[in-house]
């Protein structure tokens, strides 16, 4: 497949190149098996993937992308209404899973993906073309429910092409990390970014301090290169026996949400890294970065663009903020990297660039005159980002007001240090308790969308038009 070509390339054979959670295989195996799925979905309008954390995600994320069928992974742990939005809203024909019996409800056909099928079909499917989607990623907007992001095999070729080069990623490299294989920064870069550069894959499952050090330091082909998201990164400094393991390790990098300046600072510490922080987004891919090539990488700024991406700041007012260091406007992007629209939301696409075809990122930034960006937040507090996940602080308000006993509700995120946010709730509900409502949405949304707390109150602070003013409420 173009997109991939260590699928066939000289190291295809190396055995348990590519290990998912314990379990390892070669590329040529790899590509087999997803021969196997390819024969099964060719000609679907797109195809859904039960997205967990095993071999078999990897094998029909590729089973898709080899027959040229858009992939849709879906979370795991997501409930009825998540899931079900998703499939129908995507036009997925089917459900790849591991295990038939996962959602016998969910209203599409369940394909049976095995690690060990073997055919020779592979060979006939050419893989996705270059301006079709490959993917299609549900992200969270401030409202609703997730919108559909179709990312093309074009954009993700770019995009890991200049990664590889700012990170200095070769086929030498074992790439380590446990993420989410249904978002950009598990699934692109961390596993279509190791089939791409042809370096090994370690998938530990879980993103653990535990998991890592014991990556670093396996016996065969200890890991070189690490990702993480800041909550990742953190957790491992707590415990610093594992962190000091990454200490052999080539390069660090963090990206999803802001590494604290504290925790870049306790990582040198304990390992001699001075991460690589990189800055993204689904709908345009990863589109900053720091480089392996220079050592003194300062803690809170996420580089230059990457080499096919150009940035802007533009002020409230439309205009264009001089790159001084000091003047914070919205971040806006152009380049290869970037989508085209939203599936199916005209307006939403139309809202989301700007009239001569930038992507507002909605994130506010700071441009250095040496071109060095720093994030310094979001422009609406409705979009939280908590251990990494973007959630929509609309889509859990209406998972709560599904609840007979809530009347209204209000979700914001609070500093966390953890989490770096963590989702909190306000409602006026009877006849519910709190445990009750966080289970709700856990079991009705993805488990991490879940609010860590729900305040009861008697009313909600609204302004002279209705609207809730949510910087009156405090946790
Ligand atoms: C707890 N659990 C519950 C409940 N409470 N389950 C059901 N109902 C409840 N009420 C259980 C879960 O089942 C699960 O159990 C466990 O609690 C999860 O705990 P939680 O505190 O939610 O999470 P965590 O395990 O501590 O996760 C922290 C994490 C995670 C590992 C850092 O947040 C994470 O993986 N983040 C990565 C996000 C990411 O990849 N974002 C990239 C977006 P059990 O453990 O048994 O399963 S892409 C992007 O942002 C761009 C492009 C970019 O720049 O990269
Ligand atoms: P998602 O669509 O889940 O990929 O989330 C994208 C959002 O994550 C961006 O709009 C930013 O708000 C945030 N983000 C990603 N990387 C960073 C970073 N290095 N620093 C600060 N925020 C980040």
């Amino acid at each position: 497949m173009r997109l991939l070509p260590s699928l066939t390339g000289p190291t295809a054979d190396e055995p348990a190149a590519i290990q998912v959670a314990g379990h390892a295989t070669s590329r040529a195996q790899l590509l087999e098996a997803a021969g196997a799925v390819a024969a099964q979905i060719a000609g679907a309008p797109a195809v859904a993937v039960h997205a967990a954390a095993r071999l078999e995600t990897v094998i029909a994320v590729l089973g898709g992308m080899l027959a040229g069928v858009p992939v849709v992974p879906v979370p795991p742990d997501c409930g009825p209404a998540e899931r079900d939005h998703v499939l129908r809203d995507s036009g997925s024909a089917a459900l790849l899973a591991a295990d038939t019996d996962v959602w016998p409800d969910c209203g599409v056909p369940v394909v049976p993906v095995g690690a060990s099928a073997h055919t020779h079909a592979s060979a006939s499917f050419a893989g996705p073309s270059a301006d079709a989607a490959a993917l299609i990623l549900y992200t969270s907007g401030t409202t609703g429910a997730p919108k559909g992001v179709p990312i093309t095999a074009d954009a993700i070729a770019a995009d890991l092409d200049a990664l590889a080069d700012a990170w200095q990623w070769t086929a030498d490299d074992t790439l380590v990390h446990g993420l989410p294989l249904f978002h950009v920064h598990g699934l692109v870069l961390g596993v279509l970014g190791a089939l791409r550069t042809g370096s090994r894959l370690v998938h530990t499952a879980r993103p653990t301090a535990s998991a890592y050090a014991a990556a670093a330091t396996a016996t065969a082909h200890p890991g070189t290169l690490f990702f993480g998201v800041p909550t990742v990164w953190s957790r491992l400094c707590a415990d610093p026996g594992s962190a000091k393991a990454l200490s052999t390790a080539r390069l660090l990098v963090s990206g999803s949400a802001a590494l604290p300046a504290p925790v870049f600072a306790e990582l040198e510490a304990l390992t001699g890294h001075r991460a690589v922080e990189r800055y993204g987004m689904t709908e345009t891919l990863i589109t900053l970065s720091t480089r392996a090539d220079e050592p003194n990488r300062k803690p809170g700024t996420v580089g230059h663009p990457i080499a096919p991406v150009v940035t802007r700041l533009v002020a409230e007012d439309g205009s264009l903020i001089t790159r001084d260091g000091a003047t914070v406007g919205e971040l806006q992007v152009r380049g290869a990297t970037v989508f085209h629209g939203y599936l199916g939301r005209p307006e939403a696409t139309a809202a989301s660039f700007t009239h001569d075809g930038w992507f507002r990122t909605g994130d506010m930034a700071v441009i250095e005159p040496d071109g060095t960006h720093r994030i310094v937040g979001r422009a609406s507090t409705d979009l939280i980002k908590s251990g990494g996940y973007r959630i929509g602080a609309g889509e859990v308000e209406n998972a709560l007001l599904a609840h007979p006993a809530v009347r209204e509700a209000a979700v914001i995120g609070a500093p966390d240090e953890d989490l770096g946010q963590r989702v909190i709730a306000f409602v006026v509900a009877d006849g519910v308790t709190e445990t009750e409502l966080i289970d709700f949405v856990a079991s009705s949304l993805s488990v991490h969308k879940r609010p860590r707390s729900v305040s009861f109150v008697d009313a909600l602070p609204r302004n002279a038009m209705g609207k809730v003013r949510k910087d009156q409420l405090r946790h």
